[in-house]
């Protein structure tokens, strides 16, 4: 029986002040729920305060990014071992907003996704395909083809204890998401993807949704069977809506 995870994705949004403020309304609304896991993924920056405020809490931390090196000369960037160091538990990685702006590849996600797991960190693959593919009939095989990248690497055992979010980049922050069984559909794909080299490693993954999830459509995606959960993005950046996606989950 998979657990469902839901997780607030800040992106390029926060402060101290807002931090503080969040994590507070989520304690205070989230007390007593159980059967979901909950993650929050602040700016790195914010991250060491984070660990601080959300102590005794259910609340688990997430990165945002991570990078390839482990240490060494490589300005602006920030290793696994120092996530880890920091109390995080799980890294987003190939947001499609990361693709896009940071042309990050299949390859470089890849190797992010190996840094992770050799550093016990959980990574949440992001992957999803734009509205042009979409319309051209290439959902799964975009879908397919950035889960490759990893699977043909790292081998399938290698998504034990992992996390895919499933993001179709025309519903991200559009206020247009996918339908329940548009993307229970291509859950279904993903997963029978993974169960085509293993099937338990595909019965156990995490298949997230993400893409304008609120609080009006969470259930609908939840009670769908291969949805564990939702990778959230504006919808995390107030407590009440959050806890409102969290306990559609539980
Ligand atoms: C997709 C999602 C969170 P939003 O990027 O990763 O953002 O919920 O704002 O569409």
């Amino acid at each position: 029986m998979r657990h469902p995870l839901v997780m607030g994705n800040w992106k390029l949004n926060g402060s101290k002040h807002m931090t503080a403020d969040l994590i507070a309304g989520l304690r205070n609304a989230l007390s007593s729920v159980d059967g979901c896991d909950v993650a929050i993924a602040p700016p790195v920056m914010y991250l060491g305060q984070a660990h601080q405020d959300i102590a005794g809490s259910h609340i688990t931390l997430s990165a945002q990014n991570v990078d390839i090196n482990l240490n060494g000369a490589f300005t602006g960037e920030i290793s696994a071992e120092m996530l880890k160091d920091i109390g995080v538990r799980y890294v987003i990685i190939g947001h499609s907003e990361r693709r896009t702006y940071h042309k990050e590849s299949d390859e470089l996600v890849a190797k992010k996704f190996a840094v992770l797991k050799d550093a016990g960190l959980i990574p949440v693959l992001c992957i999803g395909e734009t509205e042009a593919e979409n319309e051209a009939g290439k959902t799964k095989e975009v879908c397919s083809r950035q889960i490759d990248a990893v699977l043909n690497t790292l081998g399938v055992e290698a998504f034990n204890n992992t996390v895919i979010a499933y993001e179709p980049v025309w519903a991200i922050g559009t206020g247009k998401s996918a339908t329940p069984a548009q993307a229970q559909a291509v859950h279904k794909f993903i997963r029978d993807h993974i169960a085509k080299k293993n099937a338990a490693v595909a019965q156990q993954l995490i298949l997230q949704y993400g893409g304008s999830v609120n609080d009006k459509n969470a259930s609908e995606l939840f009670a769908q069977p291969d949805i564990d959960g939702a990778l959230v993005g504006g919808a995390s950046l107030k407590a009440d809506a959050f806890s409102a996606i969290v306990k559609a989950a539980a």
